[in-house]
């Protein structure tokens, strides 16, 4: 349900900091409910059509240091211009409490036969509520009002939607998702010469909806696909270039084009063909299945 306030929120652990993001990851429980909360707060970027509010009367300032002409300050702005945003997953499953948690970070390889043998069980193995959300944007019962653009057609058609990630607030922070329609696809490694029209589809309207709502030019779009994604039903991410989301790095992201040109240029089966090199969390429970654990003591052993 709805929150206005979080006075019975407990918080039991700092799951993870971002001090570059200004962001945290808090895990904690409401007062007399035995479920986790996972919580997620940021602070806003700075709204460019307000700043004469921002840096005006309104800012008080406290010296730190002054040194010929250079000085600093910590300043306490008015209470609107200091807001943060608040993202609540509740009820948290382990899943949500260790995608948050901080860990080590390292790259496996994925052969064509790890995928079949490893990773196929696993994506068809998780439960397809973790989908609802995809499923209540699809049908409509939810985010209604923030939907960007739809291309209702069943089988090249999509949703287009501000991603969770982003508060609207600033362009250059353009964060946009995209749902294909259909349900029989989880990830990349599902896309052949057939999907070609869907893709093509989905990058060139994407990119309009985009331009028309927002401003923001297809040259400054970053779109890719997560390999692994976090939800297995084939989506997109819009994001404005200038962006530095840890999403968007090499081991994790694959462009659209790539995808694309790899199925032109390389032949239809090309995305299960692919050895797929990525990077996981030491958390996460494919890094447990692919053997992760195991590889590395061997190499510890051989060290
Ligand atoms: P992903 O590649 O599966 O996982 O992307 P990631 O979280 O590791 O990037 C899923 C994308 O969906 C992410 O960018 C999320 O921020 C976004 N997302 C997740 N949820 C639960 C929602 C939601 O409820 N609404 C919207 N609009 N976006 C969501």
């Amino acid at each position: 349900g709805q929150l206005t306030s979080l006075k019975d929120f407990v918080v039991v652990e700092v799951l993870s900091q971002d001090p570059l993001n200004k962001s945290i990851a808090l895990l904690g429980r409401f007062a007399g409910r035995p479920d986790d909360a996972v919580l997620l707060l940021a602070r806003k970027p700075f709204d460019a059509g307000d700043l004469p509010g921002l840096a005006g009367p309104g800012l008080e300032l406290q010296l730190d240091f002054v040194n010929d002409i250079y000085s600093k300050y910590v300043g306490q702005p008015l209470p609107h211009h200091s807001r943060i945003t608040v993202d609540l997953i509740y009820p948290a499953t382990a899943k949500h409490v260790q995608k948050h948690r901080e860990q080590k970070r390292i790259m496996v390889t994925e052969t064509p036969e790890l995928y079949e043998q490893v990773v196929l069980p696993y994506i068809r193995a998780i439960p397809p509520a973790r989908l609802q959300w995809v499923y209540n944007i699809l049908e409509k019962k939810k985010e209604v009002e923030r939907l960007i653009f739809e291309d209702p057609d069943p089988v090249n058609g999509f949703m287009l939607h501000p991603d969770l990630k982003w508060d609207q607030t600033s362009s250059d922070q353009l964060y946009c998702l995209a749902l294909v329609a259909r349900r029989d696809l989880a990830c990349l490694r599902d896309l052949t010469q057939e999907h070609l029209p869907l893709l093509e589809n989905l990058r060139d309207k994407g990119c309009q909806a985009i331009q028309r709502r927002y401003g923001v030019a297809p040259s400054c779009l970053r779109v890719f696909l997560h390999y692994q994604p976090s939800y297995y039903h084939l989506h997109v991410h819009f994001v404005h270039v200038a962006l530095a989301s840890p999403g968007a790095a090499a081991g994790k992201a694959v462009l659209l084009d790539d995808v694309i040109d790899c199925i032109k240029t390389c032949g239809s089966d090309v995305w299960r063909r692919r050895t797929l090199t990525y990077q996981l969390g030491e958390a996460d429970e494919l890094w447990r299945l692919l053997g992760g654990g195991a590889q590395q003591e061997q190499q510890q052993a051989e060290q």
